[in-house]
């Protein structure tokens, strides 16, 4: 369960279905082309949180489909309808995903009890591990050293991901816990998560670059700290560009540039505006990505 993981990016058309085909190249593109270790499936880069439950688990299923056991697979079944949380989780694992992991529920200003709660009734629920999804920007979430102490206590909630930029919290959190999984969140701030000993990595721009994560990740490994950060400059000269064009549709056009049927984004998004279809194919060329 180590190394790098894409959170998996997921074509839709302009009516919002899903592109079957389209998934599973981009699939394809993630084990053949970017060799990532694993994927993050149905997490925020999979525009998750505005899909219905059916099409939550076609994502599951043609993923686990198309990987066919190559490479590891994560399934995020978090959601404020618990019933939905638990739904999915059941039929992740029936699948066969390697763990569960759930984004701690949000909008309403739950307290770390009901927080618990969520976690221990999908965890009871499926007999499932969990991985708890932390990224306090989105939802409002923040929680302390102490309430993570809780809820590592449970052993089936194996590790977090780590969707945030407080070193001094991730630094406590790895001495503490040297046998929990930890997964370092943001891109762009990947080298120092590497350093401080995380487990690995999930990111929506490994869809694109995770070859060059994967090689910040083993030169850190390698002590060879210098090298790593020559390699996140170039990671971050890319992300800085597709965060000014627009996150998920610019890395969406990224592989559209590059032939493979990424499609487009789910309303309330806006799509890919075609004017910025020069900037992404210089990108393509320039990073030759
Ligand atoms: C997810 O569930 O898809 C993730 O959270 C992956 C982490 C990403 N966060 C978001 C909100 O997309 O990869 C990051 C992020 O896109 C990247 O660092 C660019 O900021």
């Amino acid at each position: 369960m180590k190394g790098i993981f894409s959170a998996l990016l997921v074509p839709f058309d302009d009516q919002g279905r899903i592109k079957e085909q389209g998934l599973r190249e981009v699939i394809r593109n993630n084990i053949d082309v970017q060799q990532v270790d694993g994927l993050y499936v149905n997490g925020s880069s999979g525009e998750n949180f505005m899909l219905t439950t059916d099409q939550k688990k076609q994502i599951f299923k043609i993923t686990h489909e198309e990987t066919n056991g190559a490479i590891k697979l994560i399934a995020q079944v978090g959601s404020i309808n618990l019933d939905e949380a638990v739904e999915l989780g059941k039929y992740a694992t029936e699948l066969g995903y390697d763990s569960l992991s759930a984004v701690t529920p949000f909008y309403y200003k739950f307290t770390f009890d009901e927080i618990k709660n969520y976690y221990e009734t999908i965890i009871e629920a499926t007999g499932n591990n969990m991985i708890i999804y932390a990224i306090p920007a989105l939802t409002g979430v923040s929680m302390s050293l102490e309430q993570f102490d809780v809820l590592f206590q449970n052993e089936k909630v194996i590790g977090v991901k780590y969707t945030d930029g407080n070193f001094f919290m991730l630094e406590r959190l790895r001495k503490k816990y040297p046998n929990k999984l930890i997964y370092s969140g943001f891109d762009e701030m990947l080298i120092y998560g590497a350093v401080s000993g995380v487990d690995g990595a999930i990111g929506s721009t490994y869809n694109i670059h995770g070859n060059l994560a994967k090689q910040i990740f083993e030169m850190v490994e390698q002590g060879e700290v210098a090298r790593a950060y020559e390699v996140q400059h170039i990671m971050n000269d890319i992300i800085e560009k597709v965060l000014e064009l627009g996150l998920y549709q610019t890395l969406k056009e990224i592989l559209n540039v590059k032939g493979i049927d990424a499609g487009t984004v789910k309303q309330p998004m806006s799509p890919f505006d075609s004017g910025k279809r020069e900037a992404v194919e210089k990108l393509v060329k320039d990073f030759n990505l």
